[in-house]
């Protein structure tokens, strides 16, 4: 069989090119948590208020009894609920989201936080902010008129900062 040699040329730059775009997917998912949320957890979305986990007063910052912060939020039109919370740098952090009527999706800059928020189902994604400041919270699928006035945000304070907060406002559930 006969292969022009410009035609071969032109057949490895295009393998070149495909490995090198496949290097930087590899790269990110490796090195920088950048993959699709894979969990598959269902839940009434129409009950959240009444849900044990996702009632008002869980919401926010919370850590568990191994010491893990999980941090609990709730989509909705047109806001990420609650508004303002405060979280460690530097520290790895689960995120558990919520929809409380459409389709939404939650985009943070600068970190690998990105999925869609899917009525009638938690997206749980593991995140870490490097360093501290605020980082806007941003909905990335269309979910009505007032999508583009959706957003709130995420102090990110250092994490010695938070931990002699968190410790001195100990008692109650809720210590975002
Ligand atoms: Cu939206």
């Amino acid at each position: 069989m006969h292969i022009d040699p410009l035609e071969k040329k032109w057949g490895q730059i295009i393998l070149v090119i495909c490995a090198f775009f496949v290097g930087i997917i590899l790269f990110e998912a490796l090195f920088h948590s950048v993959n699709a949320p894979s969990n598959v957890e269902t839940i009434d979305s129409t009950k959240l208020h009444l849900s044990q986990e996702f009632a008002e007063d869980k919401l926010g910052v919370n850590t568990d009894d191994k010491g893990n912060i999980v941090v609990r939020m709730v989509a909705g039109r047109y806001s990420f609920f609650p508004k303002e919370i405060v979280v460690p740098a530097e520290t790895k952090l689960t995120f558990r989201w919520v929809s409380m009527d459409v389709l939404h999706g939650v985009h943070i800059p600068m970190t690998n936080m990105s999925t869609m928020v899917v009525p009638g189902f938690v997206a749980e994604v593991e995140t870490s902010f490097p360093t501290p400041g605020d980082y806007p919270v941003l909905c990335n699928e269309y979910c009505g008129l007032g999508h583009d006035q959706m957003w709130s945000r995420i102090k990110v304070v250092e994490k010695e900062q938070w931990l002699a907060q968190h410790s001195a406002s100990k008692g109650g559930q809720n210590n975002d």
